[in-house]
Order: structure tokens, then C-alpha cells, then sequence
């Protein structure tokens, strides 16, 4: 596949966003900008929601292909969920259909399989077919997104990479992250390689750094061409001193989805 120059980016404006505006043009990449929020110095950025349609079918006129990453992030009310994560990625594939976009890259997630026992001792990686097991209604839309994407590809030739990011932020935050870290120019080799390998058809993807506490199979990933660089170990012996390490007797520790599947289900407000 000749490599993509225009990009439509949603959730430009959210912190992976902001990562990768500043990483992707380096890959040389002409972004168009996509949010719900204005995208700070930007000002040709599209500020629209995912369920304006028009909006969206306008964005992605004329792209060769979408790094979609706009959504709701975290765990939030069912309705929440449905409205941004699940109805707003099918209206971005079916805005992708109708403009004849071939290709997408969606960001799902860890908490995809959150509820999958993460490895303790000789145990092996975790493998990318390992049963989808969400710990959120968070983690059920992304589920909902890889499936979406099956569909898109099997019925109307949209090819998908859904990569099960771990955890893309600047630096590893947490002890569990030193597992699950994607530094964020490993991010960018990441979506580099999502949107250039041939031939992917509908492929899922582990999204992480080559981190020495790896939990999962970076295989898939690196069947695209990936390379990872960095490895979370050096953040190791300061954030365990900080927080304690991992205890498997404690479940938020126990499951690859960390606190999402211990923390109690958040039910629409007022209810
Ligand atoms: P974020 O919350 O910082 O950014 C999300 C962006 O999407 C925000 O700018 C928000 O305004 C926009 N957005 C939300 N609902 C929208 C709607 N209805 N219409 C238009 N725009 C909307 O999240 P972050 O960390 O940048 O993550 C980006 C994507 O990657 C998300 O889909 C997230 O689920 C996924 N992801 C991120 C991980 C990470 O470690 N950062 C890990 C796994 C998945
Ligand atoms: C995610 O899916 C979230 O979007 C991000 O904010 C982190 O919580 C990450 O997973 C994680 O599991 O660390």
C-alpha cells in the first residue's frame, strides 16, 4: 500500500492526539484535525461531534485514510458510551464507506480484554485471540469497535488495524503501566505501521513498547512492520519505591485491565 499522506486524526485534541500531532508529520503526514473541542493553535481544525454526520462525512472527504481516536476514554455511564464510543465510531466507518476511505486505524483498548488474568511467573504472553473479556462498558465499546471493524472490512472492503493500546502517555505512571507502557514515539512507529503494512484486512493488534514486564505478544504488531525502541525498565525501580509493586493476591493487580475491573459500575447520573 503506497504510504497514506493525508490522515484524518479524531480526538486531535485529547492527549494522545496532542502526542501525535506533533509526532505523525515527521512520517510525513498531512493531518486533518477532527474533535468535539477546539484544538489549541489549530485553527483549520474541524470542532464537531462524532454524531453530526455531515460534519464527519465532510472530514473525511478526500483522506486517504483515519487514525480515529476520538471517543470517551475512561469508564462512564452506559448512555455516555453508546452515544460517543459506539454510534460515533459507526458513523465514522460509515462516513469512511461512503467517501470510499480504504483504510482506518482505531485505537481500542486494553480493556477490551481487561478481565484476562495477566501473566505471573513462567506463564506465557497473553496471545492477541485470547477471548475478548471487557471489564467496562468502556471496554465493551471498544470490543464493539474491533467487531465494527470486522464488519466494515467483510461486507464493504474497509481495512482496519485496531490496535488494544496499553497505556500511551509520556511517561509510565503506575507500576502496572511499566507492563502495558507505549511510549509515545513507539506510538507513532505503531500507527506508522497500521497505516502503511499491506494487505491487513481486519487485523488486532497489542499496542505497547518493547517493556521488559511485558504481559502480551507484541507478534501481530511486529508482523506489521513495527519495531519498538524503548522499554518502560527505567521508570521501574522509582515507581516501585513509590507504590509498592504488584500484588497478585490483590485483584485490581491481577487482571491485564488494572482498577477498570475493580471499580464499581458507574450507572447514569441521578439513578
Ligand atoms: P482523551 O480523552 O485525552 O482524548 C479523547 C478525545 O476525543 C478528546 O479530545 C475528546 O474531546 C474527543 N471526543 C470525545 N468524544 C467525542 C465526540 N463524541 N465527538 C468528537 N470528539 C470526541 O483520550 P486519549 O488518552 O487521547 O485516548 C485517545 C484514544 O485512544 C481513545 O479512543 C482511547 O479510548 C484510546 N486509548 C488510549 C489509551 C491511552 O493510554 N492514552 C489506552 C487505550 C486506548
Ligand atoms: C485506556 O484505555 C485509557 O484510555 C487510558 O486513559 C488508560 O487508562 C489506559 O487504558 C490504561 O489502561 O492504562
Amino acid at each position: 500500500m503506497p504510504a497514506p499522506r493525508t490522515l484524518l486524526l479524531t480526538g486531535a485534541a485529547g492527549g494522545l492526539g496532542t502526542l501525535m500531532r506533533d509526532l505523525l508529520p515527521r512520517y510525513g503526514y498531512e493531518l486533518r484535525l477532527f474533535d468535539q473541542l477546539p484544538v489549541e493553535g489549530e485553527p483549520d481544525a474541524i470542532t464537531a461531534d462524532l454524531a453530526d454526520r455531515p460534519a464527519l462525512r465532510e472530514a473525511v472527504r478526500g483522506v486517504d485514510a483515519i487514525l480515529h481516536l476520538a471517543g470517551i476514554s475512561v469508564e462512564s455511564s452506559f448512555e455516555n458510551i453508546l452515544r460517543a464510543n459506539i454510534e460515533g465510531t459507526y458513523n465514522l466507518y460509515e462516513a469512511a464507506r461512503e467517501e470510499g476511505v480504504g483504510r482506518v486505524v482505531f485505537a481500542s483498548s486494553n480493556h477490551a480484554v481487561g478481565f484476562t488474568p495477566r501473566p505471573q511467573g513462567a506463564d506465557p504472553l497473553i496471545p492477541v485471540d485470547t477471548p475478548r473479556r471487557p471489564d467496562t462498558f468502556y471496554g465493551l465499546s471498544k470490543s464493539f469497535g474491533e467487531d465494527l471493524a470486522q464488519l466494515y472490512w467483510d461486507k464493504h472492503g474497509v481495512e482496519t488495524v485496531s490496535v488494544r493500546i496499553g497505556s500511551c502517555f509520556a511517561e509510565p505512571r503506575t507500576v502496572r503501566m511499566l507492563s502495558l507502557w507505549l511510549s509515545p514515539a513507539d506510538g507513532a512507529r505503531l500507527f506508522h505501521a497500521a497505516l502503511t503494512a499491506e494487505g491487513v484486512g481486519h487485523t488486532v493488534v497489542y499496542g505497547s513498547s518493547a517493556n521488559t514486564r511485558l504481559w502480551w505478544d507484541l507478534g501481530a504488531a511486529r508482523a506489521l512492520g513495527y519495531a519498538p525502541q524503548d522499554d518502560s525498565e527505567p521508570y521501574a525501580e522509582k515507581l516501585i519505591a513509590e507504590q509498592g509493586d504488584l500484588t497478585p493476591e490483590n485483584p485490581a493487580h491481577a487482571n491485564l485491565g488494572g482498577h477498570f475491573v475493580t471499580d464499581p459500575p458507574i450507572w447514569p447520573p441521578g439513578a
